[in-house]
């Protein structure tokens, strides 16, 4: 820990390598001096705020199964093709929760949880193009290589898909693309990365083709809610299932990701909107959204899709699953419309969990299918939803229930995602 004046800073590099001090004024000034001290300073000295060397911090590490603690890391340099990020502000999603209770196939322990996030670089490893320190970027889960011969950045003959694999296998293994982590605890132990992001740390690295830079003027607490749920809900409705004016749309599930879904349905002009929830609490915020009809389960003895098909004659036209509870997917599928109604899976399940239904409900024209962030490509179709947010035209801000301040307001976020009336809670560091 560094200490100037009344100020206490673990890291000064990054206040001078990327434009943080503005979101912090108070800050300005004593940074102002520092930088005009440090010119001045010795070449040795120097180098030690400067980029490429390690970066102490504090990070909420996932030692085990519900077990998450605020402890000091050691975030390394970006190795080649990596970027290093200051974390500014993150959004709690669902699926943190679900890895860190254990249900995640793929969880490791100890790393360091959290994807959605509104950042700045701070420092960038060799190789990489198009981002320099002070970019604001939005880590992204899904990335996006580009690469002309990767035939899920360029699909063949019109397909469409945003599941680029390029370091889909090292990410699942908490590792970065050369097979080793950034991140190590006080005693030098390995501590793993988490869906490309690691969002609970002060600082992070990630991959270049993880990176959607967005706009120097888009605020990074918005910019958090893009990274995974809010994201997720618009794009399965716009690019997953494409909703048309005057359709008929059902949402399972009032989270975040459910609401979204309800939102970007209703931009598209849907006609008919039900909203499933067995919390009640979400059908105001439902109800602003667009939602025409709100339906608690609890409220009928009789399986939920009949009671949405006895609200329709033939069912509807697009049904999303937000819950990660499988027999609610099968409700899903089951009042989609007979002949063409598309049901999307949306939610995580916990590992050996599967779904099952008649293949009746297949054969007579039901489409089952699903989506990972919503169909978007990380790097070039998310910065345009900030774009319309700057402009007005995609209203956020309302996913915005709770906030909470440094990387200890994560284990207070993950109480509030749990009391049943937080959609997302923002943490800033
Ligand atoms: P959330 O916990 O905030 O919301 C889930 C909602 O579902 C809650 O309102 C809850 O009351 C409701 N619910 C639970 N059981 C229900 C039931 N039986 N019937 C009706 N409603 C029920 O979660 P979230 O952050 O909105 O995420 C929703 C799901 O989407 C999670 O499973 C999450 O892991 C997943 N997710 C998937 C993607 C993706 O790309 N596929 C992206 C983000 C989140
Ligand atoms: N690790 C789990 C799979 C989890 C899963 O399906 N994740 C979603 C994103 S959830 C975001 O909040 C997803 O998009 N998956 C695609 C991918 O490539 O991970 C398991 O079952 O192994
Ligand atoms: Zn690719
Ligand atoms: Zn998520």
């Amino acid at each position: 820990m560094t200490s100037f004046g009344d100020t206490k800073l673990r890291n000064l590099g990054d206040y001078f390598a990327t434009g943080s001090v503005a979101d912090r004024p108070a800050l300005s000034s004593t940074m102002a001096a520092l930088r005009h001290f440090l010119a001045r300073a010795p070449a040795s000295f120097a180098r030690h705020f400067a980029a490429g060397q390690p970066i102490t911090c504090k990070a909420a590490v996932a030692r085990g199964v519900n077990d998450i603690r605020v402890e000091e890391v050691t975030v390394a340099p970006p190795g080649p093709r990596e970027v290093r990020l200051k974390v500014h502000s993150n959004a709690l999603c669902h699926t943190d929760i679900y890895t860190l209770s254990g249900q995640d196939p793929e969880g490791l322990f100890p790393s360091i949880l959290g994807h959605e996030a509104g950042t700045v670089v701070e420092s960038v490893g060799e190789g990489v193009t198009g981002l320099k320190p002070g970019d604001k970027v939005i880590p992204c889960y899904t990335p996006q290589c580009g690469e002309p011969d990767c035939i899920f950045c360029f699909p063949p003959r019109g397909k469409r898909t945003n599941l680029c694999p390029k370091i889909r296998g090292t990410q699942g293994s908490g590792v970065m693309p050369d097979g080793t982590s950034r991140f190590t605890d006080a005693e030098g132990k390995e501590i793993k990365h988490f869906m490309g992001c690691s969002t609970f740390s002060e600082y992070t690295v990630v991959a270049d083709i993880s990176c959607a830079k967005v706009s120097d003027t888009a605020p990074l607490d918005v910019c958090s809610l893009l990274g995974c749920g809010v994201s997720t809900g618009l794009g399965a409705a716009w690019n997953t299932l494409n909703v048309e004016g005057g359709s008929s749309v059902a949402v399972f599930g009032l989270g975040a990701v459910g609401l979204s879904v309800i939102q970007g349905a209703k931009m598209r002009g849907a006609a008919r909107i039900f909203a499933i929830d067995m919390n009640p609490k979400k059908f105001e915020m439902a109800k602003d959204l667009g939602a025409t009809d709100c339906v608690n389960p609890k409220d009928y003895d009789k399986p939920i899709q009949q009671v949405i098909v006895g609200m329709t004659k033939w069912g509807v036209d697009y049904t999303f699953d937000c819950t990660g509870n499988v027999e609610v997917m099968r409700a899903a599928l089951e009042c989609a419309h007979r002949g063409w109604g598309e049901s999307c899976v949306i939610g995580v399940a916990g590992a050996g969990k599967e779904i099952s239904t008649r293949p009746f409900q297949l054969v007579t024209g039901r489409k089952w299918t699903g989506t990972a962030f919503g169909g978007f490509k990380g790097r070039s179709e998310v910065p345009p939803l900030i774009d319309d947010y700057e402009a007005g035209r995609l209203k956020l801000d309302h996913y915005i229930t709770h906030r909470f301040q440094g990387v200890e307001g994560n284990l207070k976020a993950i109480e509030a995602l749990h009391s049943g009336d937080c959609l997302r809670a923002v943490v800033t560091y």
